[in-house]
């Protein structure tokens, strides 16, 4: 049985408490690891070993700091396919899903701040009197970063790569419901002899060790990928404590087709945007608006093809959903599905556990990819995020129309529209209350770009210079000459 250890000042660490929390292999319901349950002690001895190793990493040279993230990107290239299977394993997410784009994006997340932070530039300007002022972005100290469980590895390198390349050091606590990749990233940065104490990891709950991190006095900045009341919770914790603070958050997320749109195109990459990963992206379509001339069409077809996707063991060739992450989560997302029902929602297809499935994944978190019509406007499912393989589907006659759905959410993450009508996809693009918008595409990340949403989906963007920004204070010299 994998006994994860936390990583702080170099060192594999049992926790304080001594205490566990068993981690499920969601394909099959069985406890495969067990993951500390960290306290308050474990997280002081991080921050304070964050911030001993800060003294001398914040003054380490951009190249310097390169090079260690290029020394981690070719040993996670190294053991590229134990990652990948330990975070199929951990997630439940396919096997391929995990090469193509966990593992993948994680190596480029170290890559492309390595790059980036070697062209950090900073302002400077000149007065009449010949008064010089110039910038100094300067890394901000211990940085707290916590993440979720759906991209584990993905999101979690998201934050370690710009904190670590802009000289932060960082203290990681990563969900307790996926916590086998970060272990495994520790023991990457161990065997290439990261200094000790620049990126530590705290393994727990949220509520007790994501909680105390979030709160300590020595933690300077706080990077949050997660649920939208937990980030509300965060939000609070840091507002009187004045702490440069980041939050992703959830979604529910519009897929607007027009009539006009590249239909097979459309269905084809709409599959991926309402079931990939299991539905549980915060990226993902879960609102599909189709305008009336082609509803009918598009749903005869949309429902054909997603009955043909394979769901089962996530290690299998072909498979298309894996089991969903937790039994709680599954539990919530059927909930979710009743509720519909009840709304006057009618399923299409899914909406219940596969049939099929062999023997000894007849224990795990299963859902078959579930289409809703005729979800009624009022329904709270019309605003309450799934994170599961569950779309609804509607029809609308004009295009405000459809902005109007699109912006009627508490949520404002990301949308896709679907037309070859460029100038109305510049049109509709600008009126969308979301932080990204697609057109023709979806999940396209190009990692110059700000990420981030607005209302309920959060605070702040990173990304590209906004990550660089994020992660340094700016400071202000002006010189009279
Ligand atoms: O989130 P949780 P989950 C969202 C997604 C969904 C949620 C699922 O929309 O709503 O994340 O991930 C820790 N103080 N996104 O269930 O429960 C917790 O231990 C400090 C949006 O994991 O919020 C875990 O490590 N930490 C995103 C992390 O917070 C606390 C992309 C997230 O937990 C805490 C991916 C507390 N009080 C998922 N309570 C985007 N927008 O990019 C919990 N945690």
């Amino acid at each position: 049985m994998l006994k994860i250890k936390n990583y702080i000042n170099g060192e594999f660490l049992e926790p304080n408490s001594d205490s566990y929390l068993d981690n499920f292999n969601p394909s099959t319901g069985e406890v495969y690891s067990k993951c500390p349950d960290s306290d308050a002690l474990d997280v002081v001895l991080a921050v304070t070993s964050s911030k001993k190793a800060f003294v001398k990493w914040s003054k380490t040279g951009a190249q310097e700091r390169a090079d260690w993230l290029h020394k981690i990107a070719d040993k996670l290239e190294e053991k590229f396919d134990e990652f990948a299977l330990a975070e199929t394993t951990d997630v439940g997410k396919p096997l391929w899903l995990s090469k193509k784009m966990d593992i993948t994006r994680a190596i480029e997340n170290f890559r492309f701040f390595a790059s980036k932070i070697l062209h950090k530039e900073e302002r400077s300007t000149t007065m009449d009197d010949g008064s010089l002022n110039y910038e100094l972005r300067q890394p901000v100290g211990v940085a707290a970063l916590i993440s979720p469980w759906n991209l584990p590895l993905y999101l979690l390198t998201w934050k370690i790569a710009p904190a670590l390349a802009t000289g932060n050091t960082a203290v990681c606590k990563p969900s307790e419901v996926t916590p086998v990749t970060a272990f495994m990233l520790a023991k990457v940065m161990d065997e290439v002899g990261l200094p000790k104490g620049v990126c530590n990891f705290v393994f727990g709950s949220g509520k007790e060790t994501g909680s105390a991190l979030v709160n300590h006095p020595g933690v300077d900045l706080v990077s949050f990928t997660g649920g939208t009341e937990t980030g509300a919770v965060i939000a609070t914790d840091v507002a009187s404590q004045f702490k440069k603070t980041s939050l992703e958050l959830g979604g529910k997320n519009a897929n607007i087709i027009f009539k006009d749109a590249d239909l097979d195109k459309a269905i084809e990459t709409t599959i991926k945007s309402s079931f990939l990963n299991q539905g549980e992206i915060c990226l993902c379509g879960s609102r599909i608006f189709i305008q009336e001339e082609i509803f009918e069409e598009f749903k005869e077809s949309f429902v054909k093809k997603v009955k043909e996707l394979k769901v089962g063991d996530p290690t299998a060739e072909g498979t298309f959903c894996g089991p969903l992450v937790s039994k709680g989560h599954l539990d919530k997302v059927m909930s979710c599905i009743e509720l519909a029902k009840k709304d006057q929602g009618v399923v299409l297809t899914g909406g219940k556990s596969p049939e099929d499935l062999p023997q000894d994944l007849s224990k795990g978190y299963f859902l078959e990819p579930t289409i809703i019509d005729e979800l009624s406007d009022c329904s709270e499912l019309q605003q309450q995020e799934v994170f599961g393989p569950v779309v609804t589907i509607r029809s609308f006659k004009y295009p405000k129309e459809a902005v109007k759905w699109a912006n009627t959410t508490p949520y404002g993450l990301s949308a896709s529209i679907w037309t070859k009508d460029i100038s109305r996809a510049h049109k509709v693009a600008a009126q969308l209350d979301v932080g990204t918008v697609w057109v023709n595409t979806w999940l396209k990340r190009d990692l110059r770009m700000p990420f981030g949403g607005v209302k309920a989906s959060g605070l702040g963007r990173e990304g590209g210079e906004d990550s660089l920004k994020f992660f340094t204070e700016s400071k202000t010299v002006c010189i009279s000459l």
